[in-house]
């Protein structure tokens, strides 16, 4: 499969050179003749030029396409002579062409030969398309790029008996019989949108139906589409669609606009799930749920995703982006949308939690590397390789940031202006500020630098208090260290929620000098300078600051806070965030501890603190189950990487692994008790109250089998062996995973024998294995690689053996010979072959190189040496490696 384009990546493609289309197109018509080896597409679209682009009034029709054959062109329906249009391994140019016409493209693709999954393929005997970001152009040829927008009509014509159903976006406007055994249905979209927005699926599929009357009135057919085994998994997806798009009239006033609403589920599919209009394509993953097939965090996450596809109707959809580079205007704010729907539907604390944990532990290790870009970025090589925690994560912090300096209200206001104003068009991020901006009043001027500097700040907090003026000062300072192409940094406007609690732990009302009355307990100070200080009056004793309540600013803060004002601040900060946050940091303390014996090589301390600490939580008996487990869950890898000045993976290790145990000693009975105490007796749901309950259980269960003690073995087991549904099995698993008991490779093989059949379940088990901390993991993982149900080109395979053990398995992929360095590299080199984009996730395990000691340092410098030494390298995979190695 290497071709030229292979060997010669693109030039990088910059955001300053951004230039309008020099033609637009209104409608296009497209016919597909479905045949797996050979599909047919012809594509009529009416073009004009552009009257917006004056200078370029002599530029050519540039068409995008690659990858097609027997190419046929006609305008205004007779063939162009080959004088009059040029054919490139990219483009089709149209020389001289008039002010408009209609221009008339064939080609041939080849779907079952399709194995990166971008353009049109085959799932499971099924066809469906993956358009975003640049894969229409493997379909036909047409101005590929987000800012032209036209109205789609479409006709599917395949064999009636194999693809009995043929969907497409917008509304079905005909049927009928199409000769030869073949049947056809069109597509009618009226909404202009992108091509990235464009979706098809046809196949022998059946649907979960239902319906949505909309807030104005309006009925709105509702269909899931699978392969019909898997229809009775479908529920939960449809309950959560209803509650989606009942939540977004009621939230944001934003109602649905076509008559029908479809979801597909694909079993291959790369990245989660595409809001294609009206008919949004999933991984199957985030769709199919029974009680014992999937987890509570398989639920949430269905319903978070399910969420976002559909929430981007509006945001990405009716309003979408100018260019890639605006990645984040549709994607920051859809997360920030499907945060605050989850955070409406579950606990808010909870979710904030969560999001934060990962913000920290994914976007703050990209900032740290050389991947590190704005949430608007400057260039790019691949566009696929920027579907990142920073345009995704931090965007919607940044979205998050702008509703903490508004107000609710404000927000709201500016959020309708935008849809508003910018209905039907392509818009920038500055174009969604500016919104903002315009309606609220509030000068957003410096905040826009969230969208251009890359990087996480660090902000440093100093208190003092003044007994004789009963002030508290808090002085504030911020600095962002350098990224790639960017060495300094200005200032960014900082919205910093901050509380002060007195002894008894009672928030007090915060009051800045000059301020008359009493203020409000919890309140954002804006840090737009490098320093500032905050002067609060009426303060009768030494306050205990909660800072950046609720993780108001996507920063790392560094306070003058004790080791009392922490346990202070976990056992009485009425925010929960920084409840939890404290209960963090005293946990980080004790590893660091640890981490330093061990890099010494002395013996690890045991802390009484931390268990104390943990031992507490667990017994307080009041507190919200969920919010307890949470604050005794331990820190990741990825975050403790994020802390030290080198990363020491044996010492880090070590040391987590040490203080985990010194808990589980130390916290034994309590932990037992609340273990036996918490088990849910009901029929499965995942509600908010039992999926707590059961999460706090488990992270229990588990603390109590870090000592391999035999007991608790057996109540792994006996877990096991009762489990109604599939998240108290898998964390049975979980919790024996990293044990040398001979009962974890019994439970393992049954859990195999009963799910072999059932891919989804049974990369659970893969991930499992491949992220166990045990001496024999990358062998396994190697043997793994020839399971019968193993299978190479499937992403979710491939996510679940070798992503997993990549970038979630730290002691195993780090091992100090370079040995799980080496089969990444290996595994990265052959995927790439197959599935670019996939490939390009696993060569960012080394994003982090720089900043291990020797020898993994230069063990993985040589590991990425080799990936990039390899011919034919794919763009993707190409990119992540030059930005590694760079400088
Ligand atoms: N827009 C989708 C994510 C997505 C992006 C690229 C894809 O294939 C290359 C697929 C999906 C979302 O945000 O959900
Ligand atoms: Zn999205």
């Amino acid at each position: 499969m290497a071709s030229a384009s292979r060997d010669a990546p693109p030039a990088p493609v910059r955001r300053l050179d951004y230039r309008p289309p020099a033609f637009l197109v209104d409608a296009i018509d497209l016919r597909f003749d479905l045949d797996p080896e050979r599909t047919r597409v012809t594509a009529s679209f009416t073009f004009r030029r552009n009257p917006a682009t004056g200078a370029d009034a002599l530029a050519p029709l540039v068409l995008d396409g690659e990858q097609q054959h027997d190419v046929g062109i006609a305008l205004d329906g007779v063939p162009l002579p080959a004088a009059r249009y040029r054919l490139t391994e990219r483009t089709l140019v149209v020389l001289d062409p008039p002010e408009r016409g209609e221009l008339t493209v064939s080609s041939t693709i080849h779907p079952a030969a399709n194995v990166a999954l971008e353009g049109l393929y085959v799932s499971s005997g099924v066809f469906c398309t993956q358009c975003e970001a640049e894969g229409f152009r493997r379909i036909t040829y047409f101005p590929d790029r987000p800012d032209v927008l036209a109205v789609y009509t479409v006709t599917l014509v395949a064999d009636r008996e194999r693809y009995p159903v043929l969907l497409s976006n917008g509304n079905r406007v005909g049927t009928g019989d199409a000769g030869n055994g073949r049947h056809f249905v069109r597509w009618h979209d009226p909404f202009p949108k992108p091509s990235y927005l464009f979706a098809l699926v046809a196949g022998n599929l059946a649907a979960l139906a239902d319906s949505f009357t909309t807030a104005s009135g309006r009925r709105v057919a509702l269909e899931i589409w699978s392969t019909p085994a898997n229809l009775d998994r479908c529920d939960h997806a449809m309950r959560s669609l209803k509650r989606a798009m009942r939540w977004d009239e009621e939230r944001f006033g934003r109602e649905y606009d076509l008559d029908t609403f479809m979801i597909f589920c694909a079993d291959d599919f790369n990245m989660g799930a595409m809001e294609n209009k009206g008919l949004n394509i999933f991984n199957s993953r985030l769709v199919l749920a029974r009680p014992d097939t999937a987890t509570d965090d398989d639920y949430l996450a269905i319903e978070g995703v399910v969420g976002h596809e559909y929430f981007h109707n509006w945001s990405g959809n009716r309003v979408t982006c100018r260019d890639w580079f605006q990645l984040s205007l549709k994607e920051g704010l859809t997360v920030f949308r499907d945060q605050e729907f989850s955070s409406d539907m579950n606990s808010r604390a909870v979710e904030r939690i969560a999001a934060v944990t990962f913000l920290r532990s994914a976007q703050f290790a990209e900032d740290a590397g050389p991947m590190a870009h704005p949430v608007r970025p400057d260039e790019y090589i691949e566009i696929n390789n920027f579907y990142t925690t920073t345009v995704y994560e931090k965007g919607a912090e940044v979205i998050r940031m702008q509703h903490a300096l508004l107000g609710p209200e404000r927000f709201r206001d500016g959020i309708d202006l935008y849809f508003a104003r910018h209905d039907g068009e392509a818009v920038t991020c500055d174009d969604f500020v500016q919104a903002l901006q315009d309606a609220s009043g509030v000068d957003l001027g410096q905040f826009r630098r969230w969208y251009s500097q890359a990087g996480t700040p660090i902000v440093r907090a100093r208190g003092a208090y003044d007994a004789a003026r009963r002030t508290y000062t808090l002085d504030l300072e911020q600095e962002t260290p350098p990224t790639p192409g960017q060495p300094h940094k200005e200032p960014f406007h900082i919205p910093l929620a901050i509380g002060l609690l007195d002894a008894a732990g009672t928030d007090l009302p915060l009051t800045l000098e000059g301020e008359r009355g009493r203020g409000p307990t919890t309140r954002v100070l804006s840090l737009t300078e490098r320093r500032a200080s905050f002067v609060f009056t009426g303060i009768g004793a030494r306050p205990v600051p909660s800072l950046n309540r609720g993780f108001s600013a996507p920063v790392r803060m560094e306070t003058d806070c004790t080791d009392a004002d922490l346990a202070f601040l976990a056992a009485n900060d009425s925010d929960p965030v920084n409840r939890w946050e404290a209960a963090q940091r005293i946990y980080c303390t004790s590893v660091f501890t640890a981490m330093q014996a061990a890099a010494a090589g002395a013996p690890l301390p045991d802390d009484p603190a931390i268990g104390a600490l943990i031992a507490g939580i667990v017994a307080d008996e009041r507190a919200d189950p969920a919010l307890r487990a949470l604050a005794i869950t331990p820190p990741d890898f990825a975050y403790l990487a994020g802390l030290a000045a080198t990363i020491d993976v044996d010492a880090m290790v070590a040391a987590r692994e040490h203080v985990v145990r010194t808990v589980a000693r130390a916290a034994r009975d309590p932990l037992l008790r609340c273990y036996e105490s918490l088990r849910v007796q009901e029929p499965y749901a995942p509600t908010p109250a039992q999926v707590g309950a059961r999460l706090l259980a488990n992270r229990c269960l588990r603390y109590l089998c870090s000592l391999d003690d035999p007991a608790a073995i057996a109540l792994a087991t006996a877990q096991f062996d009762s489990a109604d549904n599939m998240t108290d099995a898998i964390a049975a698993l979980v919790a024996v995973n990293h044990t040398t008991s001979p009962a974890r490779e019994a439970l393992f093989a049954r859990f195999e024998s009963r799910w072999r059949d059932e891919p989804l379940v049974l990369d659970k088990w893969f991930a499992l294995q491949a992220t166990a901390m045990r001496a024999d993991t990358l062998p396994r993982v190697r043997s793994l690689l020839g399971h019968p149900r193993f299978n190479a080109r499937n992403p979710n395979r491939i996510r679940s053996l070798v992503a997993s053990f990549a970038l979630a398995n730290w002691p195993a992929f780090h091992v100090s010979d370079g040995e799980g360095y080496a089969f990444v590299a290996e595994q990265t080199i052959a995927l790439d072959r197959v599935n670019p984009q996939v490939a390009a996730v696993l060569a960012g395990a080394f994003n982090q190189w720089r900043r291990h000691a020797e020898p993994r340092r230069s063990l993985q410098q040589r590991a990425l040496e080799r990936i990039g030494e390899t011919p034919g390298l794919s763009p993707d995979v190409a990119e992540i490696v030059a930005r590694n190695l760079a400088g």
